[in-house]
């Protein structure tokens, strides 16, 4: 025994001489990259793996927890890696083989890479690192292929030999916008790491996670796992979605502010590490390095760049901006209906009833209950006939345990062999869900397009559903790996797992090693919710010949293009109403514009306080649902107390009298590549007040939502840039801007603010929005501190498959001049079915008093002037917005 431990302390003390013949000495903590992510570090496999360990001093228990997050094992800086053995030029940018002789602690490392630096545009740079000799996986998006280096770039490229690293600066102020000298680059066959320095602790994006919108590094040390996986959305797991993208922020020393982004098109399991250097470590399990450098320099610019890659989000149909009401556990048809009258004697504007799989006949994708919920293909039609809309649920796993011939769906899968299969085998993986044991259907399978077309329109026959509700499609398995376990060959067992909650990539989860028609679900794991939603749409589209409607539970990097999404399985308390917000903002960054939580909050009873208050900021979702879970209690607006119902109208209101501006919102996302919801900082990036503000968002650019999240409170804190700003009901100007300042939030009132410089297209709202589509519309008109404002308006039938390819529309442009003048001009007015008739006109910040009004240059009495809130209101006017190609209103003030 004493030998032994002999043995060993010699042992050590070997390993700290050998440690320190190495290049440990590191000045700065934050300089050290974690070379043992694992959880079983000791200083024993450190030192096995070549790098440096800690002192032991440092490892008892500190009360900075900073310091714990500094890693026990970081590399040194002489650890062996890549070198340049040839650089050439090509028609692209930069072609660089690499190599390297040692290995690392990781097996199958491979030696030779090949470097592709392509210099895709001004503003977009491509590094793609891939083994030199065999193909691996990569992700199956479709994105533009570059052949031809870009003239010119806002970047510059520099790259050291030995050891093998790249550097990308902004040209016009030097700042870094990618270094990965900072940390070695590993390329084994299931372990694949590279770092970069990053330019300032100010980091957005990296989803799907439920965190704040900043991830402020500035003091702190992160990891953040990407998997996709069905669980409630808590801090520090992997949730249903992976967006590997981010923002970065760059300050110069007189604080003019950038932003650029990273993109790893990269879909196995992996970790992003963010430590206060401040910097970023991918480690990733699988496919090729493959990383995007978008240079801004706005915010939407990078966005906009970003989507160049990703796709564009799709354009929604119409009646899916109203308001959508659901729930799991109707249960019957009566408890269904019930909610439907009441919803209507209480006269709430609303739009589509959902159900969930309650509905089904015993949980079995596209059946219904025909008991419990006889009657509901009438019930569907008669909702349409009310101008409403009806959604249900679909669950990814198929039943495949119903008597032979009895079950369709899965009968006719089976002869089409599109399900997701065993290793090495023919046979579908079976997982277990609602209905039982379970297979899953393979959507990178192209015969499944038609499987899952015909089952569809099949169920379309018996209820004509207007959109599908894609849910567990992370895909989520009540069972680990499959119903008889995983295999133990190296995909069910790679020699480095990811952070992933339970430990596995299995985990309530298909098996690693199980293959789909592209590729082993090891590579697509992630990637499942993309390829159904993307299945779905298609299958929408051909079934109503309309424009789809999909909500997905899982996303991809894309999957805006073809579907909407919802934040998740939430509760109702405060905090996840407030974690709804930065969720949506980011969202929005990653392409999927359409985009809401579960208002009143999905699991938990809610309270008539945070229903109200949940009502209210979900008025400003995108996406505006309210749903919640089996055996809670009824949460439809309906369902509280007159004062409660009273309350949520108003916000509902406000909602539909906005749709015109949403909607015209949603083509310029769906064209011009534009946000929906934005941060504070992407319109104020030189203002440092706005980095960390995710309790308030804007619609457009031009809404400003400052909810009250906090129980029992009748103010709210709000930052109110230094900007023209309106009160969105009374119109008056508020005086106090460029500060927090605590605004009156009384239960009744959500706080809600116009920008000056601003026309907002609005309409009276209907009963829902296709009885609505009539009604006259009103003009918002936000005076800039100089006394002009700009708008538009995107306007169509609402939901044909191409008005836009086909410009089957209508758009104007609303232009306010510093001389009083309005001017309307419509610019597309292809889309002649009903004219568009403006009655009321607002103006915001008139600040003399009115001698008269004219139209179209004839004088125009019914107008009233308001000096107190400084508003103007032209009404009456019964203007047909399409009648000429340009109108105008002119006021004349008193000097
Ligand atoms: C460190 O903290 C853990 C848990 O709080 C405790 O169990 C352990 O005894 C502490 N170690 C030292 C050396 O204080
Ligand atoms: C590094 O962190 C340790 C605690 O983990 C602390 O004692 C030490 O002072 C730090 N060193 C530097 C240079 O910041
Ligand atoms: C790597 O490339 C070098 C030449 O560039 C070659 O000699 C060597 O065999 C290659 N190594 C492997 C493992 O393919
Ligand atoms: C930059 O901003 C910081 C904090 O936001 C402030 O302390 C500093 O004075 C500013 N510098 C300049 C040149 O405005
Ligand atoms: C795949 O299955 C075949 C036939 O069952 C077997 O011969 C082969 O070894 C299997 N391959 C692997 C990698 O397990
Ligand atoms: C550490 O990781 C292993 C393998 O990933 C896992 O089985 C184990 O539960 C983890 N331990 C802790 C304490 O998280
Ligand atoms: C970022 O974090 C640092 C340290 O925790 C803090 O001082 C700073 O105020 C934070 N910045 C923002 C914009 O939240
Ligand atoms: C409007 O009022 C101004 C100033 O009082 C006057 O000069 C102008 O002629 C008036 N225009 C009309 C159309 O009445
Ligand atoms: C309805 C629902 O999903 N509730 C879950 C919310 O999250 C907590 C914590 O993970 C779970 O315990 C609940 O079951």
């Amino acid at each position: 025994m004493a030998c032994l431990l002999f043995v060993k302390s010699i042992a050590i003390l070997f390993f700290l001489s050998y440690t320190y013949a190495q290049q440990c000495e590191q000045p700065l903590n934050v300089t050290r990259f974690d070379c043992y992510p694992e959880n079983d570090s000791t200083i024993d496999k450190c030192l096995a793996r070549k790098c440096c360990w800690r002192s032991s001093i440092q490892q008892t228990n500190s009360t900075d927890f900073h310091d714990l997050d500094v890693p026990h094992c970081y590399y040194p800086t002489d650890f062996p890696t890549y070198e340049v053995i040839s650089s050439d030029t090509t028609d692209f940018g930069q072609r660089i083989r690499i190599h390297k002789t040692q290995t690392t602690y990781m097996p199958h490392d491979i030696f030779n890479l090949t470097v592709d630096l392509i210099y895709e545009t001004e503003q977009r740079f491509r590094i793609r690192i891939y083994d030199s000799i065999y193909i691996r996986y990569e992700v199956p998006l479709q994105v533009p292929v570059v052949e031809k280096k870009a003239d010119t770039t806002d970047y510059n490229v520099e790259v050291k030999s030995k050891p093998f690293s790249i550097l990308v600066t902004r040209k016009s102020t030097d700042m870094i916008l990618f270094d990965s000298s900072v940390s070695p680059l590993i390329f084994a066959d299931q372990f694949i790491k590279i770092s970069t320095r990053l330019s300032s602790p100010f980091l957005y994006g990296l989803g799907e996670h439920r965190q704040p919108l900043l991830i402020n590094i500035t003091n702190s040390w992160k990891r953040l796992t990407f998997y996709t996986r069905d669980f409630p959305p808590l801090e520090n797991f992997n949730l249903y979605g992976v967006h590997p993208f981010h923002i970065n922020l760059e300050r110069t020393p007189n604080n003019q502010t950038s932003a650029h982004g990273q993109f790893f098109l990269n879909s196995n399991a992996m970790d992003i590490d963010l430590q206060p250097l401040p910097a970023l470590t991918y480690t990733t399990i699988g496919g090729i390095i493959d990383l995007y450098i978008f240079t801004g320099p706005t915010v939407q610019n990078v966005i906009e760049q970003y989507w160049d890659i990703i796709g564009k989000p799709m354009m929604p149909p119409y009646w899916s901006l109203g308001f959508h009401l659901g729930r799991y556990g109707y249960n019957n048809i009566a408890n269904l209906l019930e909610t439907i009258q009441r919803m209507h004697d209480a006269d709430f504007p609303y739009d589509v009833q959902w159900t969930d799989i309650d509905t089904m006949s015993y949980y079995l994708d596209f059946t219904y209950d025909d008991k419990n919920f006889n009657g509901l293909p009438e019930l569907v039609r008669g909702l349409q006939s009310d101008g409403k809309q009806y959604v249900n649920v679909i669950d990814a796993g198929i039943s495949s345990t119903q008597p032979a011939g009895s079950y369709f769906p899965y009968d006719d899968g089976i002869k089409r062999g599109i399900f997701i299969r065993q290793f090495n085998s023919s046979e579908p993986i079976s997982g277990q869900a609602a209905p039982g044991i379970t297979v899953f259907p393979d959507f990178t399978n192209p015969n499944t397009v038609e499987w899952w077309t015909n089952i569809a329109a099949t169920f379309h026959e018996k209820i004509p559903f207007d959109g599908i509700c894609i849910n567990m499609n992370e895909p989520s398995n009540f069972v680990d790996g499959s119903y008889v376990g995983c295999t133990t060959n190296f995909l069910d067992n790679p020699p480095y797992v990811p952070h992933v909650l339970g430990n596995s990539l299995s985990s309530k989860s298909l098996c690693p090693s199980a293959q789909h028609y592209l590729s082993q679900h090891y590579n697509l794991h992630s990637m499942y919710g993309y390829f159904e939603a993307q299945v779905t749409n298609a299958a929408l589209k051909s079934i109503r010949k309309k424009r789809p409607f999909v909500l997905s539970r899982s996303t991809f990097a894309g999957s805006g293009r073809f579907a909407a999404h919802w934040t998740g399985d939430n509760r109702s308390t405060f905090k996840d109403m407030y974690f709804s917000i930065p969720a949506i903002l980011s969202f929005n960054m990653f392409g999927i514009t359409h985009v809401g939580a579960d208002i009143c909050g999905f699991g938990f009873d809610t309270t008539e306080e945070l229903c109200i208050r949940w009502m209210q900021l979900g008025s400003f979702y995108p996406f505006m649902r309210n749903y919640n879970e089996f055996k809670q209690k009824d949460q439809d607006p309906a369902s509280f107390s007159w004062e409660a119902q009273q309350i949520m109208k108003q916000a509902l209101i406000i909602r539909y009298s906005l749709i015109p501006f949403w909607y015209t919102l949603h083509y310029e996302a769906a064209i011009e590549s534009k946000t929906i919801i934005q941060p504070l900082f992407s319109e104020y990036l030189n203002d440092g007040n706005t980095y960390g503000i995710d309790q308030q968002f804007l619609v457009g650019r031009a809404i400003l939502v400052s909810p009250n999240l906090i129980s029992e409170t009748e103010t709210v804190h709000a930052y109110i840039p230094a900007d023209v700003w309106y009160e969105f009901q009374s119109g008056a100007r508020i005086g106090t801007v460029g500060q927090f300042t605590d605004l009156n939030a009384p239960l009744s009132k959500i706080n809600v603010h116009v920008r000056g410089g601003f026309i907002i297209p609005m309409q009276t709202p209907g009963a829902n929005l296709i009885l609505g589509r009539g009604n006259p519309f009103i003009l918002l008109v936000a005076q800039s501190q100089a006394g002009d404002a700009k708008g538009n308006l995107f306007w169509d039938d609402g939901d044909s498959i191409d008005s836009i390819e086909t410009k089957t529309y209508n758009y104007l442009e609303f232009i306010l001049t510093t001389s009083n003048t309005l001017t309307i001009n419509a610019l597309v007015t292809n889309y002649k079915y009903s004219p568009m008739r403006l009655d009321l006109v607002k103006i915001l910040g008139v600040n003399k008093s009115v001698t008269n009004v004219t139209v179209n240059g004839k004088p125009y009495s019914d107008y009233l002037y308001n000096f107190l809130d400084q508003v103007l209101l032209i009404h009456g006017l019964n203007m047909d917005m399409l009648a000429q190609s340009s109108q105008t209103i002119q006021w004349t003030i008193t000097n």
